[in-house]
Formats: structure tokens, C-alpha cells, sequence
């Protein structure tokens, strides 16, 4: 192992790609909430950089965790130290990644329509981006591209607009791809896009929807991250935005919205993987977000999506009060997660953010409820079992189908009750 390290070093210094070799994820059983203290105490050791996948919050949680090659002999030490139970979960997440590289090169070959994209395969964001145009090109009566702003880095943030006619009309808001690692989103995406234009004449629900609503539907959220984990390092989470005085990169675009900004269940060290930013909305690529929602006006739900514990949440993430409607989400959460489990026996938990995973201030469905959004829903998909952030493609259309039926579930619901 020594001498792949060194191998991979060299490696990491010849192409400026972060080489994962030796990193080991342990998934960590705190039997009692002195050990979950215990594994926090881990987490503020920084020396260690310890990426947290799941992070510690109440006995019963698993904590997911990826500790670099030269940290995992200590952990263990530490966690056999003190009784706490763990497994490996990935062994070596490079082998993983050379799968993953493996499995995207085998089937790099430009699709010319949407019908011969491959919808079972990780895709950049060149091929994304063209992607969108062709499916514009060839839907025409329906889809359109809305470009609501340019990334820090300069690439253009698109937005997929799906209308059938009428001026005005409400509509459904989803996003992928807001924390870039999480590559089954951006791909269940792409995926949802297709399935909108193959089923809007057939499927009478979607029919139904389209004839009242319009769905806005942004694949790429973090264009600058998505393209550095498919260049330079697969794990990054954050915006690409420098912090002045800081050698630190990026903020989290889940932790940067006007809702509860900078409260705990976010950090302000700009090093930290949940940092917040310099202020509420710092993020251009939120703020494209924002004022794209305040100025349309008429978004009656909003969906985000991101990756993995298998869960559907509602707001509050800041706070423990529950919302007015909260009620109705928690029915309506039941019944999208009993369509989406249906297709395929997958399991969700459905809940508000803060009592089902943590605290998380300033996240994006707390700010679009503040704004009067009130089917503000995020989803977590797959998986629970081995995988986390790295997914094997031939789970993405699987994920995607079963998602999408708890998104119809939801607007559905939404258009049936506008207000
Ligand atoms: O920490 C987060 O931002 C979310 N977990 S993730 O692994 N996708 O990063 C959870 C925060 C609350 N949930 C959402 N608003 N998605
Ligand atoms: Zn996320």
C-alpha cells in the first residue's frame, strides 16, 4: 500500500488530480450520545481531513466518514480506543473511482440525438450542456433554455423551462446538482428532462400538470464544482468562490441562502465543507437562483435534490418550529414516498430537516419557504448501503425512474391545490 501512496503522490503532482488511494470510508455506530461527542471530537481534529459523509448527530445515526490513507491507522486506533463499533464501508475509494472512470470511458461516444444519449453513464458537463441544446432543439414546442446567470468561474448556469402555452402560469421548480460530488443527481436530472418530453402527451398526470403549470428544471446548480470533481478532485462539495485571506476554496451553496444565515448547523471557517460564506446569498450561484425565483413570482413548489440517506425532507433545517402546513407536507411526503418506493421497494424516510438529519441553517428550501413557497421539498436519493456519493451508474436510471414518481406526486399535488 506504502508504495502506491508515493505512486499515487506522483501521480496527484504529473496530472493535478486528486488520487484517492488507501482512503478508506468507515461507517461508525455511536452507541450513546457520549460517543457521538467522542466522533465530534474526531471531527475538530483538522489535521486528520476527515471527510465527513454522514455527519455525527444522535446515537442510531450512522456516521459515514472518508479518512485519508495516512489518518486511517489513528482513527481505528481511536475508535477501538474507545468501544465505538465501526465498519468499512469502502475499502478503497481510488479501486472505485477507476470503476467509475472505467465504466464512463466505455461509453464516451457522442450521441448525436437524445435518443441515443446514454442515460446509464456519468456525464461532464460539456456533454450535459449539449445535451440540453439537443433536447431543446428537437422539443421546441416545449423546451426552452433560460440562462439566469454566470458562475464565479464564468460558465453559464442554465435553466430548462418546460411550458405548453398560457402566460403567467404557476410552476414547479427543481434543481440538481447544488453540491457537486452528488453525480446521481445531475444524471437523475438529465434523466428527468427526457422523461418530460416523452411522457407530457401520454402520461394524463404530467398532461394535467402541464396544462396548469410550467416546470423549471436546473440540472448543473454548481456548474464550477461539478466540473473540478471531474477534473481534479471527485469529492468537492462547494462553489469554486475564493475567500479573501483565506487559502480555503468555496462555500456551501446548501448553507449561503437568507434563511437563518450563518445560525449553528453551519461553520464559518471558509476550510470546512459547510461553510457558509462571506454573507446570505455571497454565492453567485444562488443568487442566480433567487432572483430568478423573486422575479417570476409564481413558483408554487420547489424541489432539491440532492444525494444520499434516501430521505424526504420539508422545512425547518434552522430552526425547530414546525411549519404552518406542516400537516399537509407530512401527508404529501407519505404519499411521494410511497409512490417512489413502490417502482422498486426502496426505502425513504420522510420528515422535517432538522428532526430527521440536522441542523443545517441557511439551506435553500428553508429560504424558498420564507418566500411563500409552501411545497418546499428536498430529497436525499440513494444510497443507504455501500456506496454514498459514488453511486454505480448502472443505479442512475433506477434512481431517477423512482424518483420521479414521487416529483409527479408532488406537483400533482401542487397544481390540484394552487394558491
Ligand atoms: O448537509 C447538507 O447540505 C445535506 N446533506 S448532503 O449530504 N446532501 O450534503 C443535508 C442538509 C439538509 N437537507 C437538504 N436541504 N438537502
Ligand atoms: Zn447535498
Amino acid at each position: 500500500m506504502r508504495r502506491l501512496v508515493i505512486l499515487s503522490v506522483l501521480l496527484q503532482a504529473v496530472f493535478g488530480t486528486e488520487i484517492f488511494v488507501g482512503h478508506q470510508v468507515l461507517r461508525i455506530s455511536a452507541a450513546d450520545e457520549a460517543q457521538v461527542q467522542k466522533v465530534k471530537e474526531l471531527e475538530s481534529l483538522e489535521h486528520l481531513q476527515l471527510d465527513f459523509w454522514r455527519d455525527p448527530v444522535r446515537p442510531g445515526l450512522p456516521i459515514d466518514v472518508r479518512v485519508p490513507f495516512p489518518s486511517v491507522q489513528s482513527v481505528k486506533v481511536f475508535l477501538e480506543s474507545h468501544d465505538i463499533s465501526y465498519e468499512i464501508m469502502i475499502e478503497d475509494v481510488q479501486s472505485l473511482l477507476d470503476e467509475e472512470q472505467k465504466q464512463m470511458s466505455a461509453f464516451r461516444a457522442r450521441a448525436l440525438t437524445t435518443d441515443t444519449f446514454n442515460y446509464a453513464t456519468y456525464h461532464t458537463l460539456d456533454e450535459i450542456y449539449e445535451f440540453i441544446d439537443q433536447l431543446v432543439t428537437e422539443n421546441q414546442h416545449l423546451v426552452s433554455k433560460i440562462q439566469i446567470g454566470n458562475t464565479y468561474e464564468g460558465r453559464p448556469i442554465y435553466v430548462l423551462k418546460f411550458s405548453t402555452g398560457g402566460t403567467d402560469r404557476p410552476a414547479a421548480w427543481i434543481d440538481t446538482g447544488i453540491h457537486s460530488r452528488e453525480w446521481v443527481t445531475q444524471a437523475s436530472g438529465v434523466w428527468f428532462a427526457k422523461k418530460i418530453t416523452t411522457d407530457y402527451e401520454k402520461d394524463p398526470t404530467l398532461k394535467a400538470i402541464l396544462e396548469k403549470m410550467d416546470i423549471f428544471l436546473e440540472i448543473v446548480t454548481n456548474p464550477d464544482g461539478f466540473v473540478y470533481t471531474h477534473k481534479t478532485n471527485r469529492m468537492w462539495r462547494k462553489t469554486r468562490s475564493r475567500t479573501q485571506g483565506s487559502l480555503c476554496v468555496g462555500a456551501d451553496p446548501n448553507r449561503n441562502w437568507d434563511a437563518g444565515f450563518g445560525l449553528t448547523g453551519a461553520s464559518s471557517n471558509p476550510c470546512s465543507d459547510t461553510y457558509h460564506g462571506k454573507s446570505a446569498n455571497s454565492e453567485v450561484e444562488v443568487k442566480a437562483i433567487v432572483d430568478f425565483v423573486k422575479t417570476h413570482g409564481k413558483i408554487k413548489a420547489f424541489i432539491s435534490i440532492h444525494s444520499y440517506s434516501q430521505l424526504l425532507l420539508y422545512p425547518y433545517g434552522y430552526k425547530s418550529d414546525a411549519v404552518p402546513n406542516k400537516e399537509e407536507l407530512d401527508n404529501l411526503a407519505k404519499s411521494a414516498v410511497t409512490a417512489l418506493t413502490s417502482l422498486y421497494g426502496t426505502k425513504y424516510k420522510y420528515g422535517s430537516i432538522i428532526d430527521t438529519i440536522y441542523q443545517a441553517s441557511g439551506n435553500t428550501i428553508d429560504w424558498t419557504y420564507s418566500q411563500g413557497i409552501k411545497y418546499s421539498f428536498t430529497f436525499e436519493l440513494r444510497d443507504t448501503g455501500l456506496r454514498g456519493f459514488l453511486l454505480p451508474a448502472s443505479q442512475i436510471i433506477p434512481t431517477a425512474e423512482e424518483t420521479w414518481l414521487a416529483l409527479l406526486t408532488i406537483i400533482d399535488h401542487a397544481s390540484k391545490n394552487l394558491y
